[in-house]
């Protein structure tokens, strides 16, 4: 059991647009966050993950970026920054930065190079290739529709964009580039920063040849077959030896098409590459033909075994992190769970105590500690979103979805839905601006609110502080070996932890009716670590109420 800091932390997820306005402007800003820390910090939160704060056009709300060293203006400057980031560590806490370097802006003066004439000096900053007969150099689709290939007019020359047309992939096999994005996360490192949220990093070794990938039935462009690519772990332990080790730093690789062997190196425990990985399997389970727009439901004896697998495979070699919820999916309240006012906050509490149990560092979306919930967006008018509104456009243009039927997924799914206004009070827009926000304020704010919240110990903001707090004294949280129990029930999720002589007994009831469960032996004469219906005995069985999380401590002192 190796000790240190990024395993014991819960780390706070800031979509800094949507967190709080402190000029007016409507959108959310760096004094804004520096004027929530001392919630941040009541909380308990360890870590504040930010999303990307670096100068953008905003194609895709600053995962496009046209300046590594500088701050987006609609932000603020680099003086407020630095007074954030005092204002982070004053509190203990540490700040963890978006690193998004498979791409850049097309706006970034790289690109404008690159772009600008063949023979340029940055040319092969990025992926440029000729047409096939008169066509796209080969059939990957990008994850926001259409070719993920961009012709360009200036040279007559297509360039790769696995992202918007305005998110040119970086070329990481030129050792130029290496050597610019390493010494840009070494300037940011002198600055003081604690971390790096690294964007899509599994995608940055393209296979070699670019071949044609595999068209899905239905689909007009292939998935690309680009994560995990085979130089991957070698430019990651490149960082890793010319930046990471030189700082004490939480990394973690955001790895879409992940798999444990692969997480096994990303994040194997030698330390070599990163501290940890997000991977994907669980908030993928729910998607159908045209991926994530249908309005299907995870179901538990699926997710159960997806978390296990993970649990199991990478114990004592690599280390997981631990989300339901993020800036790219909808509210895990009402994915995960039921939103239904009877039952939002008993079921998020649930989930915050099924994930929270789990081992691994977990993270805590905003808003997710006040159980907000998915926005009743009407109209396409409604999404800011440029995968939304592209999947709207190409579905519906094509005639593969009907246009009523789409809007019902992107209600559903939709990234917007995390990305409404962070609710403080029930005053106007949520206490979030007192101008127009850029994006609408989910209705329900006058009843879901920090404010609210704050004073009310049974909240869900309540029920997570204390989850947070209970991290800090149980090693068993951060360090117990994970099992599963029950593998095949369809409505209970119970898992146990172990460490040494110590055990705790996880019991998650994911349904909405009461759910008999039989405590195993050896935790009968246990006690109850913690739970969401304030329960303080154990019973051989148990009748669980709808969406009951419960805890059971045995062996040891607790
Ligand atoms: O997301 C990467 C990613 O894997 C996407 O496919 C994501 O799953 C997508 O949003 C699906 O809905 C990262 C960022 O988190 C995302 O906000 C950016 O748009 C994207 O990279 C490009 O930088
Ligand atoms: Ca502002």
């Amino acid at each position: 059991m190796e000790q240190a800091w990024w395993k014991e932390a819960v780390v706070y997820q800031i979509y800094p647009r949507s967190f709080m306005d402190s000029n007016g402007d409507g959108i959310g800003d760096l004094n804004g966050i520096t004027s929530k820390l001392d919630y941040l910090k009541e909380l308990g939160v360890d870590v504040l993950w930010l999303s990307p704060v670096y100068q953008s056009p905003n194609d895709d709300n600053g995962y496009d970026i046209s300046d590594y060293r500088a701050i987006m203006e609609e932000f603020g400057t680099m003086e407020d920054f630095d007074r954030m980031l005092r204002g982070i560590h004053e509190r203990g806490m540490k700040l963890v930065m978006d690193l998004v370097v498979n791409h850049t802006s097309d706006e970034h003066a790289w690109f404008v190079e690159s772009r600008s004439a063949r023979e340029n000096p940055y040319r092969d900053y990025y992926i440029w290739r000729e047409g096939k007969d008169g066509k796209e150099p080969n059939n990957w689709g990008s994850c926001f529709s259409g070719s993920a290939w961009q012709h360009d007019e200036a040279t007559d020359m297509y360039y790769l964009h696995l992202f918007s047309k305005k998110q040119p992939d970086l070329n990481w096999d030129n050792p130029k580039v290496r050597e610019e994005v390493f010494s840009m996360m070494t300037w940011w490192c002198e600055k003081g920063i604690d971390g790096f949220r690294m964007d899509v990093i599994s995608l940055i070794s393209k296979e070699p040849g670019l071949p044609d990938g595999e068209v899905l039935p239905g689909e007009s462009y292939a998935v690309c077959p680009c994560a995990n690519g085979p130089h991957a772990h070698e430019y990651l332990q490149e960082m890793n030896r010319k930046v990471l080790s030189r700082y004490d730093l939480m990394t973690v690789g955001e790895c879409a098409g992940v798999t444990v062997e692969e997480a096994k190196k990303y994040a194997s425990l030698d330390g070599k590459e990163l501290n940890m990985v997000f991977q994907f399997e669980h908030v993928d389970l729910d998607g159908g033909k045209y991926g994530k727009w249908t309005d299907r439901r995870v179901n538990l004896r699926e997710f159960k075994q997806v978390m296990t697998s993970w649990q199991t495979g990478l114990e004592g070699k690599a280390w997981n992190s631990l989300f339901l919820g993020n800036h790219d999916q909808p509210r895990s309240v009402s994915r995960f769970g039921n939103d239904a006012p009877e039952y939002r906050e008993i079921c998020a509490k649930m989930l915050a105590t099924c994930l929270h149990m789990l081992k691994g560092t977990p993270y805590v979306y905003q808003g997710e500690e006040l159980g907000m919930k998915n926005c009743p967006f009407s109209g396409i008018e409604d999404y800011r979103d440029i995968e939304s509104i592209n999947a709207f456009r190409t579905l519906t243009g094509e005639g593969k979805i009907a246009p009523e039927d789409m809007l019902r997924y992107l209600a559903l799914r939709s990234r917007d839905n995390a990305r409404t206004p962070m609710q403080w009070d029930d005053s106007v827009n949520a206490g979030f601006s007192s101008g127009t926000p850029w994006i609408m304020v989910n209705p329900d704010y006058t009843e879901i609110n920090a404010a609210r919240e704050l004073a009310d110990p049974d909240s869900v903001f309540h029920y997570y502080r204390q989850l947070i707090a209970l991290r800090k004294q149980e090693k068993i949280i951060v360090h117990g070996v994970y099992e599963l129990l029950e593998p095949e029930s369809e409505s209970l999720y119970v898992y146990t932890r172990t460490l040494g002589e110590e055990k705790l007994l996880v019991i998650c009831n994911f349904t909405a009716g009461e759910e008999e469960y039989r405590i195993p032996r050896e935790f009968v004469s246990g006690s109850v670590l913690t739970g969401n219906y304030g329960r303080t005995t154990v019973e051989e069985t148990v009748c669980l109420k709808p969406y009951e999380a419960l805890v059971i401590h045995t062996g040891g002192q607790a």
